[in-house]
């Protein structure tokens, strides 16, 4: 019941953004979002499902409304070993690659937006099954915004 009060959430947050979208006509990320007056706020965030003992990624959109930049430090969530911040790249054959971010800055009043086919936080060494309409929990340390913690719900992309 709650998960599914959750999944509603963050249908209705979707569906506001993507209104917002439309309206304006700008293509920017930022455009879509409002940042909040100081510090980081992480909205839309959702988990891909995997396999016990398998991987996962985690997608959101970071909003730093700061006037500075921020970094993330570290990661952890309890369903997973290992937790990345990972980014894809062209691998040059065709295919894409991914590998861990050198780069976890998240630059002053700006939003940094975790997409499938981009940046991801990557869980891996799963210590259970994530199936659609569970929910995740990530704790992000960034450097200046201090701990942050979020809960993603888990559906199939697309
Ligand atoms: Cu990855």
């Amino acid at each position: 019941m709650k998960s599914t009060l959750i999944i509603l959430l963050f249908s209705a947050l979707t569906f506001i953004l993507f209104i917002g979208c439309t309206a304006n006509e700008t293509e920017t990320s930022q455009a879509h979002f409002e940042l909040p007056d100081d510090g980081v706020q992480i909205v839309d965030a959702w988990a891909r499902p995997g396999r016990d003992n398998g991987v996962s990624a985690i997608y959101m959109h970071v909003l730093n409304g700061s006037a500075v930049t921020d970094t993330l430090i570290a990661f952890s969530s309890p369903v997973a070993g290992l937790v990345e911040l990972h980014e894809t790249f062209d691998r040059g054959d065709g295919m894409m690659g991914m590998r861990e971010s050198e780069e976890p800055f998240f630059p002053a009043r700006s939003v940094v937006s975790m997409q499938p086919g981009g940046l991801h936080v990557m869980l891996m060494q799963l210590n259970r099954a994530l199936s659609e309409g569970d929910e995740v929990e990530l704790i992000l340390t960034f450097s200046e915004a201090g701990e942050i913690t979020i809960t993603a719900p888990v559906r199939s992309p697309g």
